[in-house]
């Protein structure tokens, strides 16, 4: 049973609307027992409308108070007006002003879309759906209108007013109130809408463009909380510097404000100059955040500030656009963290991250195109495919075009698009027409759902000195899509010779291969390299270069070359995990790896910690054993997640006892400088230290007791953090100590308190789900705040496998019990939530069975969001 309507939403519909709203008057009377929201809409009817077209707005849980045109009240029968749309029935057919009031109770506002309050802020979200929780309106990225917003509240309990562009106005409004008047100059759809009143610090600061303008900056935040926003002021002046650097891009307002609350659905929102920011990307001090919550803050205020340009100034004309935005930015995002810092680490960063949510996403049940052309919930669209896998499209984009055609397309894409609504068709035609390249393959991956898989295959003739090498893609059919058409797929590549070096060739036929790039543009590609001296081990992919799952006939002695001597950081990193994967993934199947298979291994590791060449970041990731959702990903069907586990533990046993007293002198010898600084040099050599020590830990007795000191000895939290969360994952007898101590040494920290219930729901023992359910009962658990239950479920679910799969569905039933719960209070936090169960496929029928059983009572039990309902039938399809 539902109550939310179950329309499917289709690209294929979209029209413009007849009516534009031309500008946007908005008046707040903000008070503790509701906030009354006045909307003059300057409305006029498009060339094109005939007469007396009606007119929708929408609306979502709205009441009208009071309506009028051009100043006269409406009567009744000239309007209709519901929770979900008001509709004037006869318009007049000119210019008029639309005069509308509601009410609305942002207290009770646990969804956290339209008007709200956090800890006693007033604060907005309205990506994407959420103005019309607010007004009546075109709610939709195509309409583009100036704002002006007067806002009064009660000068005690809200001294801060801030809204979008510059302040004009603000003074005394009597009893105990006060008013602010802003205004934004830029046209902009009203998901961009922004305002916050409540009592709040803040940091200043500046920055000088690069045409000399003076931009005044600012963070807002509980008080006492000013300290812990230095890092974030620091990213945003770092971010405006290098987009003016790297694209041209100059801030375009004389302030930028950025506000952090602790109740916010997602992670930040670019809100023209307000944007909004969940504060766990906002605070940070060395003894509660780690260098993993350094980097995040780091790069979601540069992801924010880039929307600037991709996404504000121009925006999309519709939700099925999304990426437009997203993977743009994304890939912004990413570019400026690899300047920053190292590209190498970050590029295996990003694409772990790719792996380990967008693979699984693109390859099960919630599989969709970056591009989708239908929904029920767009909410539901906020995913890793639309932003992660939408940047690896952008970088492909610059891949193939090179760095000068590509910045040439952008330069044209904002000179020719700026101020509008546009389309994924339109950002591809822009490199088209300012290189002069067909890019009619390429915009496949926008529409096409499903990780390619390409296939390798190769051979060498040493009597005509030539070199045959075939590469074939394939796309698995995904739900909706059965067939698929073949890609254009680049791939970067080298070919490495007996000693270690790159070889050449003379001359190259079958196929498009420009210096080290090839087009993988049909089914398959056969090249053949003349004029090759020896037989090469073929180095592809380089960078990733192109989002796909590669299956190559590589030996584990061919991988292990490539780790010691890829001239490509990122695929000497892929060798060594491959090698790892394999090995452990052929052990879970019953085909346990050898003496030498481990020896072999066990010495590249060690070579490339001796490796003075290496930096440690990258040490660390080369280091890493496969996580246990990995392997289960690698095998793909009928997956036992205890099997795995067992086949990893013993794995990792065979590997580090013989080097158990190398490792530790390693991680003893390593020596991190004082002060803390969360700098890549220095949280490089921490990670180094911690994985050295998720080694001794998961493969020797030597590292509980590690961990343990590690964790008392620590002065900052990525330290004692790692040493709880090391300990909680592997389930040591200290861990149990380490999680108490740890809560009541944090307690009454939120931030730290969801580090907490991150590590506390990754434990691997059979009481883990009852510990939760006692979390989650206890009387004070916050369970309205969506970075609680995000800490304690989605980590759950994503990355506790044994428990979650449980073969008796204790896991999947104690998640959907919650989810139904949530679902009540907050149905975007519930339906993320239940992605979790897109595994299913892949699980064995046993478990299957399970996880599909508690699914349908979940279905079956309850009134569910359309969030909720569009996610569950999508994976029970
Ligand atoms: N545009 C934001 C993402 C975002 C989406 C929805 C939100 O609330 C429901 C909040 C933020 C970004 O890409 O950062
Ligand atoms: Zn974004």
């Amino acid at each position: 049973m539902r109550t939310d309507s179950e329309q499917t939403i289709y690209l294929k519909d979209y029209a413009p609307t007849p009516y534009r709203i031309v500008s946007v008057d908005l008046d707040f009377r903000i008070l503790e027992d509701g906030t009354r929201v006045r909307a003059q809409l300057t409305i006029e009817p498009r060339a094109e409308t005939a007469p007396g077209t009606p007119l929708v707005l929408d609306g979502d849980e709205l009441k009208l108070d009071s309506i009028a045109i051009d100043g006269a009240p409406l009567v009744l029968s000239a309007y209709v007006a519901d929770a979900n749309s008001l509709t004037i029935v006869e318009p007049p057919n000119r210019r008029f002003v639309l005069d509308t009031q509601v009410t609305l109770q942002p207290e009770a506002n646990t969804r956290l879309m339209g008007l709200y309050r956090s800890s006693g802020t007033w604060c907005t979200q309205c990506e994407p759906e959420g103005f019309r929780r607010i007004t009546y309106y075109l709610d939709r990225p195509d309409i583009l209108a100036p704002f002006k917003v007067r806002m009064t509240a009660p000068v005690a309990v809200a001294p801060v007013l801030l809204a979008n562009g510059n302040p004009i106005d603000r003074g005394d409004a009597g009893d105990g109130l006060h008013y602010a008047v802003w205004e934004d100059p830029f046209p902009k759809p009203a998901y961009l809408f922004a305002l916050v009143a409540g009592d709040l610090g803040a940091i200043t600061d500046s920055f000088t463009t690069m045409s000399g303008r003076k931009v005044d900056l600012a963070i807002y935040c509980t008080h006492g909380k000013e300290g812990e926003c230095h890092y974030a002021m620091d990213s945003l002046k770092r971010s405006m510097a290098w987009d003016e650097r790297r694209f041209g891009r100059e801030y375009d307002l004389d302030i930028f404000n950025i506000v952090a609350v602790s109740d916010f659905n997602f992670g930040a929102m670019e809100n023209k100059g307000l944007n909004i920011f969940n504060d766990r990307l906002v605070f940070a001090k060395p003894e509660t955040a780690t260098d993993a919550n350094y980097h995040g803050i780091e790069r979601v205020i540069a992801h924010e500030y880039f929307h600037n340009w991709t996404g504000n100034r121009i925006t999309c004309r519709d939700w099925f656009q999304l990426c437009l935005k997203e993977g743009l930015t994304v890939y912004r995002d990413q570019e400026f963290t690899s300047d920053e810092r190292s590209r190498p680490v970050q590029r295996i960063h990003d694409v772990q991250n790719l792996r380990t949510s967008q693979f699984p996403e693109d390859g099960g049940p919630l599989a969709h195109p970056p591009r989708p052309d239908h929904y029920r919930e767009i909410n539901n669209f906020y995913t890793t495919t639309v932003y992660e896998k939408g940047a690896e499209i952008v970088r492909m984009l610059a891949t193939l075009l090179g760095e000068v055609d590509f910045r040439k397309g952008m330069d044209l894409y904002f000179e020719r698009h700026d101020g509008e609504a546009t389309t994924i068709e339109a950002f591809i035609k822009v490199f088209e027409d300012a290189t002069g390249t067909d890019l009619g393959q390429f915009i496949t991956w926008y529409l096409q759902a499903g990780t390619p898989q390409v296939e390798v295959s190769d051979s060498f003739d040493a009597a005509s000195q030539t070199y045959t090498l075939t590469l074939s893609q394939k796309v698995d059919p995904t739900p909706g899509q059965p067939d698929k058409q073949s890609l254009l797929i680049p791939v970067r590549f080298g070919l490495i010779g007996p000693n270690g070096n790159a070889m050449s060739w003379s001359g190259v036929s079958g196929g498009t291969v420009r210096d080290d790039l090839i087009l993988l543009d049909k089914d398959s590609v056969t090249l053949t390299f003349t004029g090759v001296a020896n037989k090469p081990v073929p180095s592809l992919f380089r960078g990733f270069s192109a989002p796909v799952k590669l299956r190559s006939s590589l030996t584990q002695d061919d991988l292990l070359f490539l780790a010691r001597h890829d001239s490509d950081p990122f695929n000497r990193w892929d060798a060594l995990q491959t090698v790892s994967t394999n090995l452990i993934a052929e052990a879970a199947q019953g085909r346990r790896w050898t003496a030498a298979q481990a020896d072999a291994l066990r010495q590249a590791l060690i070579d490339t910690l001796d490796n003075p060449e290496l930096d440690p970041a990258f040490k660390a990731q080369a280091i890493a054993i496969p996580a246990e959702t990995a392997l289960g990903r690698h095998i793909g069907k009928d997956v036992d997640p205890d099997a795995i586990a067992r086949a990893r533990h013993d794995f990792v046993t065979t590997l580090v006892g013989p080097m158990a007293d190398q490792l530790e002198a390693r991680y003893d010898a390593l020596t991190v400088p004082e002060p803390y600084s969360p700098d890549a040099a220095q949280a490089g050599r921490r990670s180094l230290r911690n994985g050295l020590l998720t080694l001794l830990t998961a493969g020797s007795d030597r590292g509980a007791a590690l961990a343990a000191s590690q964790y008392e000895a620590a002065s900052n939290m990525t330290d004692r953090y790692a040493a709880m969360a090391i300990s909680a994952h592997y389930w040591t007898d200290e861990a149990q100590a380490l999680l108490g101590d740890f809560r009541t040494r944090f307690a009454g920290d939120p931030l730290v308190f969801d580090k907490w219930l991150t590590a506390s729901a990754q434990a691997p023992d059979d009481g883990v789900i009852e510990r939760m359910r006692a979390i989650l009962a206890a009387p004070d658990f916050p369970r309205t705040n969506p970075n609680r239950l995000r800490s304690l479920l989605g980590s759950f679910v994503m990355s506790n496998p044994t428990q979650f799969a449980r073969a008796d569905g204790a896991g999947f039933r104690f998640v959907t019990e919650a989810v139904a719960e949530i679902d009540k209070v907050n149905p975007q936090v519930a339906s993320r939530v239940l992605t979790g169960f897109r595994i299913l496929p892949t699980l064995e029928a046993g478990r299957r069975d399970a996880g599909r059983a508690a699914l349908d009572a979940l279905k079956a039990q309850h009134t569910l969001s359309r969030n909720v309902g569009e996610i569950l039938d999508r994976i029970l399809a």
